[in-house]
């Protein structure tokens, strides 16, 4: 299975580009979708475009796993894949057990789990769960211009009923999300595997610099209304403030226009990533790096705009859905985690769930040297295995 799926959307620096809704996607579906029959499970593609697998007619009580297939750009193999990998590899374990399931089981990919193109992340639970609008999730547009409803249409899937999906919700009894590790608390442990206690909230803020573009050589210093300057002290104030409240705060994307070696930028576009062990701190942080760049601006000469794109509340995993995962599974070591992801969505729309870590040797993810060892991944399906078998079997 992994080596059926590593080639899709692979770039040559080793990492993916797997974006929603363009070709790679569709071959991560084509994939999906084999792995299914080969399994005897139907498919069924829901409203917001998330796939599900079936091992018996949906049904209520189900037994749910998987995660994304989707990528950052130049992301890693594991994020995402490795929950979806998973997930049918503990259908083939519990088959070998000689599970007769009791319950419905299901493989899910969540469209869109990292917002790449688009710049929202978890669109396709967030729009099943209701947590993102339908008419203003349509409307985001990405680089080049092209509407989600556009992307999905040219794709052969209706937009008509993107939105709220309760039945989809009520059909699951548990969602348990298998996701490699981002970071190395595992590997400080000692441990294969881990359980999620919480999501930081986290946060995108989109930073729109208007200054006047000009020459770069007949432009006198003083009469510069240079956007980059402004732009480059927000950067070097986020990391400031960051470390100052014990934090973190990311600009890992920026647009020039015009972008001409020999032309004063007429505007910077730049994309803050913030996140926080609380809200409180978060706010704080995301507030205090938009008054710092705004006053630079001020001073740049150069208008600013700050607008919130994407925001994650904190959730937190019900201690009540931990136990069980940790009673089946020997207690394994429980931690909290900045990264987003589909579960977290879940868990705050009340479905029962819980999150699966495995051990990333490194802890580096977002990078094609994103990685974890085989023995650890096993252990992974292993966990999954049980959990599935003690609620569907
Ligand atoms: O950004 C995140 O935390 C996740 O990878 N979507
Ligand atoms: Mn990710
Ligand atoms: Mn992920």
């Amino acid at each position: 299975m992994w080596a059926d799926l590593l080639p899709v959307g692979r770039m040559g620096s080793g990492g993916f580009r797997r974006f929603a809704w363009t070709a790679a996607d569709m071959a991560c579906r084509e994939w999906f979708r084999g792995e299914a029959a080969t399994r005897g499970m139907d498919v069924d593609t829901d409203r917001n475009g998330n796939l599900w697998a079936w091992l018996g007619p949906p049904g209520p009580d189900s037994f749910v796993t998987g995660s994304h297939l989707d990528s950052v750009p130049g992301g890693g193999a594991y994020d995402g894949p490795l929950g979806v990998v998973s997930g049918f590899a503990a259908i083939d374990a519990l088959r070998a057990r000689g599970c007769t399931p009791k319950r419905p089981i299901a493989v899910v990919a969540f469209t869109d789990e990292e917002g790449a193109r688009f710049g929202v992340a978890c669109l396709g639970s967030r729009l099943s769960t209701g947590a993102a609008d339908p008419a203003r999730t349509l409307a985001l547009t990405d680089s080049d211009g092209t509407r989600l409803d556009e992307a999905m249409s040219a794709q052969g899937h209706d937009p008509v009923h993107v939105g709220a999906d309760p039945g989809a919700l009520q059909r699951i009894g548990v969602f348990v999300e298998l996701h490699v590790e981002q970071g190395r608390a595992l590997v400080d442990l000692g441990a294969p595997i881990g359980l999620a206690t919480a999501i930081w909230p986290h946060g995108r803020w989109r930073y729109d610099f208007a200054g006047e573009g000009n020459h770069a050589g007949t432009t006198a210093l003083a009469d510069r209304r240079d956007p980059m300057l402004s732009y480059a002290m927000t950067v070097l104030a986020a990391r400031k403030q960051a470390r100052l409240a014990g934090a973190l705060a990311t600009f890992g994307k920026v647009t020039v226009d015009p972008g001409g070696t020999n032309a004063i930028a007429a505007g910077v576009t730049a994309w803050l990533d913030s996140r926080a062990p609380d809200e409180a701190t978060l706010t704080d942080l995301v507030t205090a790096i938009a008054a710092q760049a705004t006053e630079r601006a001020g001073r740049d000469g150069v208008r600013l705009s700050v607008t919130a794109e994407s925001e994650t509340p904190l959730v937190d995993f019900p201690a009540g859905q931990l136990d069980w995962a940790a009673t089946a599974l020997g207690d394994p070591p429980r931690l909290a985690t900045g990264a987003g992801h589909d579960a977290g969505v879940l868990a705050r729309a009340g479905v029962p769930t819980a999150m699966l870590f495995v051990r990333n040797p490194t802890g580096v993810s977002h990078s094609p040297a994103e990685h974890a060892d085989q023995d650890d991944c096993l252990a992974g399906v292993a966990a999954l295995t049980e959990l599935m078998v003690r609620h569907a079997c």
